[in-house]
C-alpha cells in the first residue's frame, strides 16, 4: 500500500517536470542544446552533437542509477516487526566486476568520440580564403587581413613597414652595443614586439568604439591569435569555441592558430575576452558581422589603402557603404580609461 502511493507521488513529479519543459514554450531543439547557444558554423555544430549526446548518455545513466537506488531503498528495507535483515549481497564478484569494468567503457567510449569531434575542430587546411591576425590588448581588440583570397586575385595584406619597426635589437645600456647583450626571452629584450603581426586592413576597437570584425559567410577563415600584453582569450560564444591568446604564442608553446570551415549564415554576432586579463576584462568585447562574399569582397576594395587600388575608407565608412551598420548591434562600447576614477565623470555628468 505505502509502497504503490511512493510510486505514484514519484509518477506524478516526473509528469509535472516534463509537463513545466513543454510548458516553457522550448523546442525540442532548444532543449536538445541543454543550454548552448546555436552555433553557426560546422564545426559548433559538431561539438554540439556530441555535447547533446554526452548529456543524454548521462541522463540515461543517470535515471538509470536512481531507480537503482529508489529499488533498493523502498523494496528492499527491514520489515515492520521482523527482527530479519533484507537478504544481503555483498562481495559477489562478478557484480562488482561489473561496476568496475562498465564505468571504464564509458570513460572510452566518451573519449573515443571526444577525440574524433577534436580533430575534427582544430583541422587546418593550408589554404584558407581569409587569414585573420587578432591581437588582444588590454583592453581591446585589433584585427587586421593578412591575407584574402576569394577565387581572384589574392591580397597580401602584411605591412611590412610597420612590422619592420617592431623588431628591435638586443640593446646594452653600459657598452651602448646594440649586439652586446641576448635578452632575456630567448634572446630578445623584454620590450620585443617582433612577434606581433601588422596589417595594411586593420580595425582596432577603442573605447568609443567596438571592433567590428567584417568576415564573409561560406568561406574557410583562419585566426592567428597574439596578445601584447597578458593573456586574454578569443570567444565568440556562437562559434562555441575559445581560444587563449598569448604574448609571444610560440615562445610559449600555445598553437595560436585555428580555422572554421565556414560561417553559415550572414549576422552579427558578438565576441568576448574570456581570460580575466585585468581590471576592463569584462567590457572587452568585439563584433563578427558575417556579410554574404560579394560584400565582403566590396568591403575589402573599400579599406584597402589608396596605394594598393582602394578607397583606404575606415572600418565604419566601408561598413556603411555596403549597407551595414556601421556600429556593432551586438554590444556597445564601456569607459576603459584608467584614470578615469570617479563615478561622476562616469556616468557622463
Ligand atoms: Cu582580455
Amino acid at each position: 500500500m505505502a509502497q504503490g502511493r511512493i510510486l505514484r507521488r514519484f509518477g506524478l513529479a516526473a509528469s509535472l517536470g516534463i509537463a513545466a519543459l513543454v510548458l516553457t514554450g522550448c523546442s525540442s531543439e532548444e532543449v536538445l542544446r541543454f543550454g548552448w547557444p546555436e552555433g553557426v558554423t560546422p564545426q559548433a555544430e559538431r561539438m554540439r552533437e556530441l555535447w547533446t549526446w554526452s548529456v543524454l548518455a548521462a541522463l540515461v545513466m543517470g535515471i538509470l542509477m536512481w531507480a537503482l537506488m529508489f529499488w533498493t531503498i523502498l523494496f528492499h528495507r527491514k520489515k515492520k516487526n521482523s527482527p530479519e535483515f533484507p537478504r544481503q549481497t555483498a562481495y559477489n564478484v562478478p557484480l562488482e566486476l561489473l561496476y568496475t569494468a562498465a564505468p571504464f567503457v564509458a570513460v572510452c567510449v566518451l573519449f573515443y568520440f571526444t577525440v574524433v569531434v577534436q580533430n575534427y575542430v582544430l583541422e587546418k587546411d593550408e589554404n584558407p580564403n581569409v587569414v585573420v591576425d587578432v591581437t588582444g590588448f588590454q583592453w581591446n581588440w585589433k584585427f587586421g587581413y593578412r591575407t584574402v583570397d576569394m577565387g581572384g586575385s589574392v591580397y597580401d595584406g602584411a605591412d611590412q613597414v610597420a612590422e619592420e619597426a617592431t623588431e628591435s635589437e638586443p640593446f646594452d645600456p653600459e657598452s651602448g652595443d646594440h649586439h652586446a647583450k641576448p635578452g632575456p626571452i630567448h634572446g630578445v629584450g623584454v620590450s620585443d614586439l617582433s612577434y606581433l603581426n601588422y596589417d595594411k586592413i586593420e580595425t582596432v576597437g577603442t573605447t568609443e568604439e567596438i571592433p567590428v570584425l567584417v568576415l564573409p559567410t561560406g568561406n574557410r577563415i583562419e585566426f592567428n591569435l597574439a596578445s601584447s600584453d597578458v593573456i586574454h582569450a578569443f570567444w565568440v560564444p556562437e562559434f562555441l569555441f575559445k581560444r587563449d591568446v598569448n604574448p609571444n604564442p610560440l615562445n610559449n608553446n600555445s598553437d595560436p592558430v585555428f580555422q572554421i570551415s565556414e560561417i553559415e549564415r550572414e549576422g552579427a554576432f558578438v565576441g568576448r575576452c574570456a581570460e580575466m586579463c585585468g581590471t576592463y576584462h569584462a567590457m572587452m568585447n568585439f563584433e563578427v558581422r558575417a556579410v554574404s562574399p560579394e560584400k565582403f569582397a566590396d568591403y575589402i576594395e573599400l579599406r584597402k589603402p589608396v596605394e594598393d587600388g582602394g578607397e583606404g575608407l575606415t572600418n565604419a565608412q566601408a561598413l556603411e557603404a555596403i549597407g551595414e551598420s556601421p556600429i556593432a548591434i551586438t554590444t556597445h562600447p564601456f569607459k576603459t580609461d584608467r584614470t578615469d576614477r570617479s563615478a561622476s565623470v562616469a556616468a557622463g555628468e
